[in-house]
């Protein structure tokens, strides 16, 4: 049963920027979804093998080192599951058990507590899979906001960071400044470690060695604000270290709940008008759904119209340039 946060939970939230709650789920709830993640990689490993790409599905090493082994074997077939179940705008992994955990009734009561309202609504998601002794899993320095449009900075958006493994500073956990939440965003940089987005150190605001290591058990939660400064570390350990994070807030917060892209041009960008919108939507444009209203539960979306806006969305492009206009970093 999760615990219902207490008072002091909910304000250290808002001082620090963060908070780790240890027992969120009991972990055999997360095996569902553990399965049906499992069950993707082996189905694009055996078509990998059907089409002469990988030799061996290294099935028998299990959800928290597979993926691994067939990336040693073949790294374009590592990449390319690792991309695939990342998801990114929306594609890729959108299961019933996916949906069930974003939609969990105690998370949701959590997410209520911390937004301070029954009305919330659940933004993009990542589910990702860090690599042992792979660079490319390991995020620099950034606030959510950076990805956001401006006009969402300081509205309260919650990444809800969900391990699936138990996630320690060997395996790969983020890293958080405590209390850095309050101010502006920083500038982010394009051109980051694997194409994030990344504040130089001089324009992080607060001391990085102030930075807190955020371990969390499976079955446990880390919550930030999207204005929370906090990094990855590399996965020195020999396993996956596997997480989703998922993102809410209330309904009252800019969002693009029924703004659905008209049209798309070659290059799957959506029309202009939907760009207009992007004053009213926070930014990259992903499906935003409610998942949770006592005002309208009418509107708290099912599997089915949750697959549909994922799929819809997974057609738009990214345009990140555009919307805050940051420099690249200088090499
Ligand atoms: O999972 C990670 O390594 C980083 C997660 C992150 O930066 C985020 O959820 O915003």
């Amino acid at each position: 049963m999760t615990p219902l946060l207490t008072p002091q939970q909910v304000r250290f939230f808002h001082d620090e920027g963060y908070l780790i709650v240890p027992d969120v789920f009991p972990p055999a709830e997360l095996e569902p979804l553990r399965q049906a993640i499992h069950g993707e990689i082996n189905r694009l490993a055996r078509e990998f093998q059907a089409d002469g790409k990988l030799s061996g599905l290294h099935a028998e090493l299990g959800f928290d080192r597979q993926v691994a082994a067939i990336h040693r074997d073949s790294p374009g077939c590592g990449e390319a599951i690792v991309r695939h179940i990342i998801g990114l705008r929306g594609g890729g992994f959108y299961s019933p058990e996916m949906f069930d955990l974003i939609m969990q009734p105690a998370l949701l009561a959590l997410i209520g507590a911390l937004v301070g309202s029954d009305e919330v609504v659940a933004s993009p998601y990542r589910i990702r899979p860090k690599l042992p002794n792979f660079g490319g899993g390991v995020v620099p320095w950034h606030q959510d906001s950076g990805y956001l449009a401006g006009h969402c900075d300081t509205h309260l958006i919650i990444t809800c960071w969900v391990p699936f493994v138990d996630a320690s500073a060997e395996n790969g956990c983020m890293e958080i400044l405590p209390r850095a939440h309050r101010g502006k965003v920083a500038p982010h940089h394009t051109g980051g470690n694997a194409d994030f987005l990344v504040i130089k150190d001089e324009d992080l605001p607060g001391d990085p060695r102030a930075a807190i290591t955020a371990a969390c058990p499976r079955g446990g939660a880390v919550f930030m604000t999207n204005r929370t400064p906090h990094c990855s570390t590399p996965n020195y350990s020999d396993h996956i270290r596997w997480s989703v994070d998922l993102r809410y807030k209330a309904a009252d917060v800019p969002n693009n709940v029924g703004i659905e892209p008209a049209g798309f041009d070659a290059e799957g960008k959506a029309d202009a008008a939907f760009y207009e919108n992007v004053n009213v939507a926070c930014y990259p444009p992903e499906a935003d759904f409610v998942v949770h209203s006592r005002v309208h539960p009418e509107r708290v979306v099912d599997y089915a119209e949750y697959v549909r806006m994922r799929e819809v969305y997974a057609r738009t492009q990214p345009r990140f340039a555009e919307v805050r206009a940051w420099p690249p970093l200088e090499k």
